[in-house]
């Protein structure tokens, strides 16, 4: 299968949820789970806007994303939501900052930005 089909192949895997465009807002939801965000990987582009839908399922969690100043708690049974516009191209950390338990420490993912 030709490498273009394949990854059209893989968009299109996704469930809806996971991964939804309106009005230009890219949005995405993460699991925040102990001790792991599901998914640990996040793209998006640079200079368009992400809302990002946040839902822990156990205990009370953080997602902080240092390098684009944006932070939230996540409350059990209540989403979460984050807005912000990645305005340069890279990979970023982002990391749970609130302890949730022994493994806290490894809880983080990355944020791949391109143009
Ligand atoms: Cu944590």
């Amino acid at each position: 299968m030709p490498v273009d089909s394949l990854r059209r192949a893989l968009v299109f895997a996704l469930p809806a949820a996971a991964l939804a465009q309106s009005d230009g807002v890219l949005e995405l939801h993460v699991v925040a789970r102990r001790f792991q965000f599901e998914p640990e990987t996040l793209r998006v582009r640079a200079g368009v806007p992400v809302l990002l839908r946040l839902t822990s399922p156990e205990v009370p969690m953080g997602f902080n994303l240092p390098d684009f100043g944006v932070r939230t708690d996540i409350v059990p049974g209540k989403e979460a939501q984050l807005r912000f516009t990645p305005t340069r191209t890279g990979q970023f950390t982002f990391l749970c900052d609130v302890f949730c338990g022994n493994g806290h420490e490894n809880m983080s993912g990355t944020l791949e930005v391109r143009s």
